[in-house]
């Protein structure tokens, strides 16, 4: 194995791309349309930052990577069921995501919505089928991951993203819907390698509950500073759709300038509760850099 992260990146990610394969059914299963929209959703040019999260995490703690697999897959396809969702136009009613259209443009709404809800159980199945775990592992994992999706989760957040449109929010009402729309997902990858940890002592679960927390907080803050300085062609989705939409963002209420001193806050915060793990946590440092620095 190459000994820097940033050249074991694509390993991971042929390794959770070959996960997501055995997980989904084959696009000539029947109903074809419906698989063929599972398939396009989840291969379609994403960055896989969360499964590269779980492996990082695992390498941080020394957990095996074939224990690691499952929530990486469960995790990176509620991840595509959340995008599909919120592309819908009922939600943000975006056309284009990752540069090619979003599911309901190429297929059609009714499909996008069904795509998404098969998404969702088939996450769960996959971690029912974990084998060789610590005792206890798998089911407090699906507590993690359905805890992460819900209404104080993901979904919570979601539903408060939508509601503030057009209204102005404080920076810790904006960092609180953060933590459940976006944070939710990215904190539960890293907190999957944590479960998978016999006799995690309570220091480094805290240390690496804090960092997930962090970086979460700040990827969505870096998603925000993309949507108003970034390329439609380099982001693959609509450069200004924020502001279009009259979303609560933080640049939109306090500035590109504070939000970037907000991300490099958080990444700084970040970075200093992995101190404790030496160089094990490169990994996790690496990505965490990546995510505030990123282009897409
Ligand atoms: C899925 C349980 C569940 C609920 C649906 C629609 C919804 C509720 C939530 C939407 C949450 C959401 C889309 C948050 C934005 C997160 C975000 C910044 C996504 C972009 O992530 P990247 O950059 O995407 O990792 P790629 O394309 O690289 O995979």
């Amino acid at each position: 194995m190459p000994d820097k992260f940033k050249d074991r990146i694509a390993a991971y990610t042929a390794r959770v791309d070959s996960g997501l394969e055995r997980a989904l059914p084959a696009a000539d299963t029947s109903p074809m349309r419906l698989h063929d929209a599972m398939r396009y959703s989840v291969f379609n040019g994403g960055k896989r930052v969360r499964p590269l999260l779980v492996y990082a995490a695992g390498e941080c703690l020394r957990v095996e990577p074939r224990l690691l697999d499952a929530p990486a897959v469960a995790i990176e396809l509620i991840h595509a069921f959340s995008l599909v969702h919120d592309d819908l136009p009922a939600m943000d009613n975006d056309d284009l995501r990752r540069g090619k259209p979003t599911v309901h443009k190429q297929y059609d709404e009714a499909t996008a919505i069904l795509a998404a809800d098969a998404l969702q159980p088939l996450a769960f199945s996959v971690l029912a089928k974990l084998d060789g775990a610590p005792s206890g592992a798998p089911i407090q994992l699906v507590q993690l991951i359905t805890d992460a999706c819900g209404s104080t989760g993901m979904t919570g957040g979601q539903s408060i993203d939508l509601d503030a449109e057009g209204k102005t929010l404080t920076a810790e009402e904006l960092e609180h819907m953060y933590l459940l729309k976006t944070g939710a997902l990215i904190h539960a990858s890293i907190l999957s390698a944590c479960l998978l940890t016999e006799n995690l002592p309570t220091a480094d679960f805290d240390a690496l509950n804090s960092f997930g927390r962090d970086i979460g907080i700040a990827f969505q803050i870096k998603d925000d500073i993309l949507d108003v300085v970034g390329d439609t062609d380099v982001i693959g989705k609509p450069a200004g759709s924020d502001e279009s939409l009259n979303k609560a963002t933080y640049p939109a209420l306090f500035g590109i300038e504070a939000s970037r001193d907000r991300c490099d806050e958080l990444l700084a915060r970040a970075l200093g509760s992995l101190a404790r793990f030496g160089d094990s946590a490169a990994p996790l440092q690496w990505l965490a850099q990546f995510i505030v620095e990123r282009g897409r």
